[in-house]
């Protein structure tokens, strides 16, 4: 087993709560092409790799997207997979954002520059913002190496209020598969709410023996655990990779909680019983094979 790799939460609050996101609209939008749609939807589908493109002839400069939230809300933040997250690929041939303009449902705006960078980037506002809708302008682009057309694929709305989900404040694991052309595999993705995002061991076994930790920055009341197995992309893709059936789940005070797990990448929650810990360690100790990947990946994790 490989030491153990320490690893420093991205992004996010530990307290940060996403909001559910009830539309998207654009002023325009690219066509399908291939049976792949550019919908504004796509921003709110839990998954960077489906992407809103804008549909003007030229870089799209002044067109907008505007996401929906369930009645008026107090938010904090929002937090842009900038460009076209396909592939890494794509993203450098596709136009980034620069600058957004960001209107909320009274009429308030405020003006943000963008990184270019690959990276998921959290805006957070200087106070809190009562809004039922985030409009995003495109004011400036980073030009693409090959199409003028400027892409998002996704939005989330964030608020200060605690998410029942506990957001690891760092993370360990036994090894992690090594970064690709898709992005990495660190534990860190499994706490970004996206499902085509995920931790993958990368020892040249199965996976069983292998773990990934969750501090929590401090002791913490659980007792269950929140899991997405595998790829959650989709059925498809979920069956490509190992996926863990069984593991133990080891507590701050060393104690311990066997656990089954379907190999669906639907969201399972275990039982845990209720544990005073400030550390959760998953070691898988069975898996299901995958039919083209030996490697055991999970989506999604959080205790609550
Ligand atoms: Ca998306
Ligand atoms: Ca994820």
């Amino acid at each position: 087993m490989a030491i153990g790799i320490l690893l420093t939460a991205l992004m996010g609050n530990a307290e940060a709560a996403n909001l559910k996101i009830t539309g998207a609209t654009a002023s325009s939008t690219e066509e399908e092409s291939n049976g792949v749609s550019y919908e504004p939807k796509n921003l709110k589908d839990s998954k960077r790799s489906t992407v809103w493109v804008e549909g003007e002839s030229g870089s799209g400069l002044g067109s907008w997207v505007q996401v929906d939230l369930d009645g008026t809300q107090t938010i904090n933040g929002i937090r842009l997979w900038n460009g076209n997250w396909y592939t890494g690929d794509f993203w450098q041939r596709h136009n980034r954002i620069k600058e957004i303009l960001v209107t909320f449902s009274d009429g308030s705006t405020q003006r943000f520059t963008l990184k270019d960078e690959m990276m998921p980037e959290e805006i957070r506002f200087d106070a809190p913002v009562e809004t039922s809708s985030v409009k995003i302008q495109i004011k400036g682009i980073y030009s693409g190496s090959t199409f003028n057309d400027t892409c998002l694929s996704e939005v989330q709305v964030f608020n200060d209020v605690s998410s029942e989900n506990i957001t690891a404040a760092s993370y360990e694991s036994s090894s992690n598969y090594p970064a690709d052309v898709d992005g990495s595999y660190e534990p860190v993705q499994m706490q970004d709410s996206l499902l085509d995002t995920m931790w993958c061991e990368g020892d040249e076994g199965d996976g069983n023996g292998q773990w990934v930790q969750m501090n929590l920055g401090s002791s913490q009341a659980v007792s269950s655990l929140v899991i997405r197995n595998g790829n959650a992309y989709s059925f498809a893709q979920s069956m490509k990779s190992n996926r863990a059936t069984a593991a133990t789940v080891t507590f701050s005070d060393g104690a311990t909680k066997n656990i089954t797990l379907k190999a669906s990448a639907l969201e399972q929650v275990i039982d845990l019983g209720s544990h005073n810990t400030s550390s959760v360690r998953i070691t898988v100790t069975e898996v299901k094979p995958g039919t083209e990947f030996n490697d055991m990946c999970i989506s999604e994790a959080y205790v609550r």
